[in-house]
């Protein structure tokens, strides 16, 4: 499935960049909002409550889960976490298979929620993150199971650029020593779910954040996310317990009839 919608994907992008050539982006960067600072809104959010701070996905439809909610209404998803206490919120912007938008990215950028942003895409063209900042995206997603070392070097340099933030995800050890490896990143997620399998399996953020790791990932003063298949606060306690300083939660929280309530608990 990753395979497919990393093709489906390729094309897509492949075609937008015809319509809109980075000299086109480029005035709309010009214009694009503020850049608000993701890494600082996690830290902050994590020293005052001494919990993960967390960043809440704004979610329509996942391909292993189908659609999560029949009402969705990306605003007023947003506006509702922002008020039950999230740091961050990522936004879905894949159509094809998570119904997502740049749309949605744009009308929660410009409907006054102060929450810093994650532009949830599949990026594999350094094009695309120029795109997400002149929606006003603050942060964007790199999958270092997709991008050769070469790449992630490149796009995080795009991204200090602009000033905005980037996730790096990982799923398996062989990712998160290759990502270690890689100077300036700050900000590493360890994915729960195989995106090749859809298993999602909790302890795998424990396996990643060996003592060695741990060292390495505090001397560079790295914050690590837990993503993916949180639901409890036994869950959060679990992966906080492990050495993540945030959380990444989707299903969990959109699912509830006013999305986010009970964050702090
Ligand atoms: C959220 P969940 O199980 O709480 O809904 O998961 C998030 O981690 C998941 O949506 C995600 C994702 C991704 C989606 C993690 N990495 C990469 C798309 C692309």
């Amino acid at each position: 499935i990753l395979e497919k919608i990393i093709w489906d994907k390729d094309v897509e992008v492949s075609q937008l960049k015809e319509r809109k050539p980075l000299t086109v982006i480029g005035k709309a960067l010009e214009n694009a909002p503020p850049v608000r600072d993701f890494i600082g809104s996690l830290e902050v959010s994590h020293e005052c409550t001494g919990m993960p701070a967390l960043i809440a996905e704004v979610k329509k439809a996942s391909p292993s889960r189908g659609v999560l909610r029949e009402d969705f209404n990306p605003v007023e998803v947003a506006i509702a976490y922002e008020k039950n206490g999230a740091a961050c919120l990522s936004v879905l912007t894949d159509e094809k298979y998570f119904q997502g938008s740049f749309e949605n990215l744009e009308a929660i950028r410009n409907s006054g929620v102060k929450c810093p942003l994650l532009c949830k895409e599949f990026i594999i063209d350094a094009w695309q993150i120029y795109y997400a900042r002149s929606k006003g995206a603050d942060a964007i997603l790199l999958i270092a199971g997709v991008l050769p070392d070469l790449d992630i070097k490149y796009m995080i340099k795009i991204c200090r650029k602009l000033g905005i933030a980037a996730l790096v995800e990982v799923h398996n050890e062989r990712e998160m020593d290759r990502v270690l490896a890689i100077d300036g990143i700050k900000l590493i997620g360890i994915n729960n779910r195989d995106l090749e399998t859809f298993e999602v399996d909790i302890s795998n953020t424990k396996k990643l954040l060996n003592k060695d790791r741990l060292q390495i990932i505090s001397q560079k003063g790295i914050i690590v996310v837990g993503e993916s298949g949180l639901f409890t606060p036994d869950d959060i306690s679990y992966v906080q317990d492990a050495g993540v300083k945030a959380v990444l939660v989707g299903e969990a929280l959109i699912k509830l009839e006013d999305p986010g309530k009970g964050i702090a608990k």
